[in-house]
């Protein structure tokens, strides 16, 4: 009788420790192994860099006969340094940021802004990659308004 007894502890035992290892391993490759995968190993520095970029979208924008739009048209950023960017709308219209052809950060992911941003609103971007030595251009445009166009480069750092 209590052989049968201790019998049945053992297999409950059993029982739970392949449950709870079942759910391990369960987490382990439906969770913690994708995220492991997507996202890459980033560069303390480049995740914090020592300042930010900001970009205006400057009032009157939304005119086609005002050549200056984005403000700087062209930024050349440095990895760890100044790659995070921020689009600022000073105007009095809704803007986007939408890149030219689709670029992925490895890291942020899509550029671009989704949706308009509306007067007094920002949108922020993170770049992290660039190979060594060969910049990485990306251009954009504004949705709404084509002849709003800016465009920022991606490099390493030369320390
Ligand atoms: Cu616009």
């Amino acid at each position: 009788m209590s052989t049968v007894s201790t019998g049945s502890q053992y297999g409950v035992g059993l029982i739970t420790v392949l449950v709870a290892s079942g759910i391990a391993i369960g987490y382990y490759q439906m969770y913690w192994l994708p995220e492991q995968l997507a996202t890459p190993d980033v560069d303390e520095h480049v995740l914090h860099p020592v300042k930010s970029t900001t970009i205006e979208m400057i009032m009157g924008s939304a005119s086609a006969d005002q050549q200056d739009n984005f403000v700087p048209k062209l930024v050349n950023l440095q990895l760890s340094i100044d790659n995070h960017v921020i689009w600022k709308n000073v105007d009095e219209t809704a803007h986007t940021v939408t890149p030219d052809h689709r670029y992925t950060d490895g890291y942020s992911g899509d550029f671009g802004s989704t949706g308009v941003i509306k007067p007094g609103e920002e949108y922020e971007f993170l770049f992290t990659e660039a190979p060594p030595n060969i910049p990485v251009t990306v251009e954009y445009h504004c949705q709404p308004h084509p002849w709003m166009t800016g465009t920022v480069v991606v490099s390493q750092a030369r320390f």
